[in-house]
C-alpha cells in the first residue's frame, strides 16, 4: 500500500499530465513496486480531486477486454477506470486536439444500469439490472510516452480515459443478441476497423460481471444509474486534427464526431 504522501504525489503527477495534455515517464520507472491495487488507489485519489473541483462520477469503464486490445497494448488482463461527467462530449461535436496528447478512438457497447449490482453476479443478472445499452466511442489518451505502459502504470493513469461520446439508439439489452453486433469504425469515410461485439469476453455483459467482482474486491458496488463502457471491440485507431469519426453499430445506430 502507498503511504499518503506518495499517493498524493502520484495523483498530482497524473492530474498535471492529464490537465496539461503532456506525457510523463511510466510511474513504475520510479516506483518499481507499484502494484495494481496501488494503481486503483491512485484512481480513487484522482476521483476525490475531480469531485473537489465540481465534477461528478457517472460510471466506470472496463478496458483491455478484447483480444484485439490486449494484443495492441501487450497486456492480457482487463483493467477498469472511473468515468466523470466532464469526460463526455456531445455527438457531432468537435473535440479539441490541444487538450489531448495522442488520442485513439475505440467503439464500445455501453450499459446503463437501473439496479445496484454487487459481489458475484451472472450475465443474466447484469442483463436484468440493465436499463438500456447504447453505442459509445471512447477516446483514450495515454499520458505515457508512445502509449507504452505496464498494468499498474496504466491503471494509475485511469486506464487512459480521456473522452467519450454516446449516440445511436438506446436499446433494451434483451431485444438484441449482444454477442453478434457488428461494428465498423470509419475515419474520414474509410473503414479503419471492424469487428463484432463477441470480441469483448464473448459477451460484453461479462465485462460488467468482471467489473462488479473487481469493485467487490475493493469493498464497493456498482450503483443503479451507472454508465459502464465495456471495452474496445477492435484495436484503437489513432486520430489527428481534421479527422472525422463515424462508428456504426448494427441495429443500434451510429456515433459521429470530429477532431479539430
Ligand atoms: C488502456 C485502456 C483500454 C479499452 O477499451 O480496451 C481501453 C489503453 O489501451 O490505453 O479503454
Ligand atoms: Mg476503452
Amino acid at each position: 500500500m502507498l503511504d499518503p504522501t506518495t499517493l498524493a504525489k502520484l495523483a498530482d503527477r497524473v492530474i498535471a499530465a492529464q490537465d496539461n495534455a503532456r506525457t510523463m515517464p511510466k510511474l513504475t520507472d520510479e516506483y518499481p513496486s507499484l502494484s495494481v491495487a496501488d494503481g486503483y488507489d491512485v484512481q480513487d485519489e484522482l476521483c476525490r480531486r475531480w469531485i473537489a473541483r465540481g465534477d461528478r462520477c457517472i460510471g466506470v469503464k472496463a478496458g483491455l477486454t478484447s483480444k484485439a486490445k490486449m494484443d495492441q497494448m501487450g497486456i492480457d488482463v482487463p483493467g477498469f477506470g472511473i468515468l466523470m461527467a466532464s469526460f463526455a462530449r456531445p455527438e457531432n461535436s468537435a473535440l479539441d486536439m490541444k487538450e489531448l496528447v495522442h488520442p485513439r478512438v475505440e467503439a464500445e457497447i455501453a450499459f446503463v444500469t437501473k439496479a445496484k449490482l454487487q459481489g458475484e453476479v451472472s450475465v443474466e443478472e447484469v442483463m436484468a439490472a440493465t436499463d438500456y445499452v447504447i453505442p459509445a466511442v471512447e477516446v483514450i489518451d495515454s499520458r505515457y510516452e508512445q502509449f507504452k505502459f505496464d498494468l499498474p502504470s496504466v491503471i494509475a493513469d485511469n486506464t487512459s480515459s480521456a473522452r467519450y461520446v454516446t449516440g445511436g439508439r438506446p436499446r433494451d439489452p434483451h431485444s438484441l443478441d449482444l454477442r453478434t453486433i457488428g461494428v465498423v469504425i470509419e475515419k474520414n469515410g474509410e473503414i479503419a476497423a471492424l469487428g463484432a461485439s463477441a470480441a469483448v469476453l464473448n459477451h460484453p455483459a461479462l465485462a460488467v460481471v468482471m467489473l462488479v467482482k473487481h469493485l467487490a474486491g475493493r469493498g464497493s458496488a456498482l450503483p443503479a444509474g451507472s454508465f459502464v463502457m465495456t471495452g474496445g471491440i477492435t484495436a484503437a485507431i489513432p486520430v489527428a486534427a481534421g479527422d472525422n469519426i463515424h462508428a456504426r453499430f448494427q441495429d443500434m445506430g451510429s456515433v459521429s464526431f470530429r477532431f479539430v
